[in-house]
């Protein structure tokens, strides 16, 4: 579900304002946080500590970030203690009750997993700052969408520089701008993608001046793979496909995929862009089928090369009851794989 109101309806000075007159602040973002969400999620955490002169890890801290669903596994490589918990479905939801809520890279209800109920019984003090094209708007009352942005870091870098009272990014504290830096270098594909603009460079720079190591930080996020998922990342080649003459690849991974190889969920991140090496692919689906055998369902993950020959797979997905953005974006079919896949097939034609 989303609705016509998912709009901007404030500045991020009024956002900066709200932050600064809360006592408490939590940071919720998507389910299976990726690079954006948990940058985006630790860097206001920091910034709001370092702007009421508090350690970002200690219990002081006015804000901390909720994260729901299987974590990345290079999460703490760059979380650094900051004020955070992991939230599963079956655990209790925690009893702090924050006077305000900063929903970051996305909104819609869906994606915050177990914690929507307790995100819309507070819309009314919450702050939802996304760049997705599509979102839940009634989740909050204060909205700052910015489609173009790359990342919704791009978005927070001036307003983590506007909490901590400096003129420019450049001028941030290492730990905020590194965390900023990692949702605008994995959102871009590490300044690969086509939503790569003059901004997400000078503001990559001007966070490179904070002493960011990219080097290290790529290390830390991008190669870290455990052998399961090499071994994965082979089944799933080995089920590579061609559809329409070519410029469609489909891979499929089955639930004897991940038994057999002992590979987890987070570790199929990824594998659907290796097919775009090949010259005449345009659109690169992964389909993942998830359990329970008796009510199966597909996930479906899709990525579209850059050019002239442009596919929308954010329209594609639209049509399956899924979305995203114009060059990657998932749909999730309560079907089998094959079932999804001729699905899959025919939207895309
Ligand atoms: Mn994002």
């Amino acid at each position: 579900m989303a609705d016509s109101d998912w709009h901007t309806n404030c500045t991020l000075s009024d956002i900066a304002q709200r932050i600064d007159a809360a006592h408490s602040v939590v940071i919720l973002t998507h389910v299976k946080a990726d690079g954006d969400a948990v940058g985006g999620s630790l860097a206001l955490v920091r910034a709001i500590a370092a702007s009421r002169h508090t350690s970002p890890s200690g219990v002081a801290c006015p804000a901390e970030a909720w994260f729901t669903g299987p974590l990345p596994l290079w999460l703490s490589a760059v979380s650094r203690q900051t004020k955070s918990r992991s939230i599963g479905a079956t655990d209790p939801l925690p009893a702090l009750d924050p006077d305000l809520v900063v929903i970051v890279d996305t909104g819609s209800r869906d994606q915050l997993d177990c914690l929507a109920d307790w995100a819309e019984a507070r819309a009314e003090r919450a702050i939802i700052i996304d760049h997705h094209r599509s979102g839940d708007a009634h989740l909050a009352a204060l909205r700052y969408i910015d489609t173009d942005a790359a990342a919704v870091c791009q978005t927070l870098a001036p307003l983590c520089a506007s909490l901590v009272g400096v003129p420019s990014p450049a001028q941030l504290d290492e730990s905020i701008a590194e965390a900023l830096y990692l949702g605008l270098a994995t959102d871009t594909g590490w300044f690969k993608h086509s939503n790569v603009t003059p901004a997400v460079m000078r503001l990559a720079a001007d966070l490179l001046e904070t002493g960011v190591n990219h080097e290290r930080l790529y290390q830390n996020v991008e190669q870290r793979d455990r052998p399961a998922r090499l071994r994965l990342m082979a089944r799933a080649l080995n089920s590579l496909e061609f559809a329409l003459d070519g410029a469609c690849a489909l891979m499929s991974i089955r639930q004897k995929d991940f038994d057999e190889t002992g590979a987890a969920p987070q570790d199929v991140g990824g594998l659907v862009d290796i097919p775009k090496t090949v010259e005449t692919v345009r659109v690169s689906v992964l389909l993942t089928e998830l359990g329970p055998a008796d009510k199966p369902t597909t996930k479906i993950s899709m990525r579209s090369k850059g050019g002239p020959n442009l596919i929308d797979v954010n329209a594609v997905a639209a049509r399956l009851g899924g979305g995203g953005h114009v060059q990657a974006a998932g749909a999730k079919l309560q079907c089998p794989l094959d079932e999804a896949k001729a699905r899959l097939i025919e939207a895309l034609e």
